[in-house]
């Protein structure tokens, strides 16, 4: 064996004249594929709510009308599945964790962050703040499409977009890491693209 180790950096390639920087094993695409463990719920946005409920079981909840009501960000940003394909550079607006949690007390290190229809994703709470995440409700400039999450889902785009959890309704504050949907069934427990922890044991 060679003493020289080969390392696999990230896939260089040209777009625009551009250097870009994918991590490793992801190619781009160009169109903006669904993926999606079931069936797209329809949520009216009338009916629709955002919870967060804290470790002692305190909840704060927002309607569509208090959520639009908050100050918003225009996040641009780079988002990357687990199967292979990353997207540069997509265009969102909602609103930061960091605007949620403001009025927040908890003790809580980890987020289970829960859909409408079931899905589920865990996360450190860290990872959901300092401008890391937002909920968002535009994509592109226009109304965020329920197969991409409509009316509002979740954007943590240094984790693989499995975290990203589409139709979001709420998170759950907890004291201890629980796994959620993927992460039961072998997804990785963290999910950073970069050191490519796709599965259980990556
Ligand atoms: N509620 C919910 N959120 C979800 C999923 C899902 O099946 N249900 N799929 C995840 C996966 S694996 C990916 S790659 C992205 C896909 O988002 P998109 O369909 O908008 O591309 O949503 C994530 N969020
Ligand atoms: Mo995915």
């Amino acid at each position: 064996m060679s003493a020289m180790a080969i390392v696999t950096p990230g896939f260089r390639g040209r777009r625009g004249g551009a250097e870009v920087k994918l991590p490793p094993g992801q190619y781009l695409a160009e169109d903006f594929p669904v993926l999606s463990a079931g069936p797209t719920p329809r949520i009216r946005t009338d009916r629709w709510e955002f919870l967060i409920t804290t470790e002692t079981g305190q909840k704060h909840t927002w309607s569509w009308a208090d959520l639009l009501a908050l100050p918003s960000q225009t996040p641009t940003v780079d988002i990357h599945c687990v199967t292979k394909w990353s997207k540069l550079r997509t265009n969102w607006q909602g609103v930061s964790l960091d605007t949620l949690m403001e009025d927040v007390e908890s003790a809580a290190d980890y987020a289970l962050v829960h859909s409408y229809g079931g899905y589920t994703t865990n996360l450190p709470l860290e990872d959901l703040l300092d401008g890391q995440a937002w909920v968002v409700y535009q994509y592109d400039g226009d109304d965020l499409h329920p197969e991409h999450g409509g009316p509002a889902r979740l954007l943590v785009p240094h984790l693989y977009f499995w975290k990203s959890a589409k139709w979001i309704h709420g998170i759950e504050l907890l004291l201890e890491d629980e796994p959620g949907f993927w992460e039961t069934v072998g997804y990785h427990n963290y999910g950073d693209p970069w050191l490519e922890q796709r599965y259980r044991g990556d």
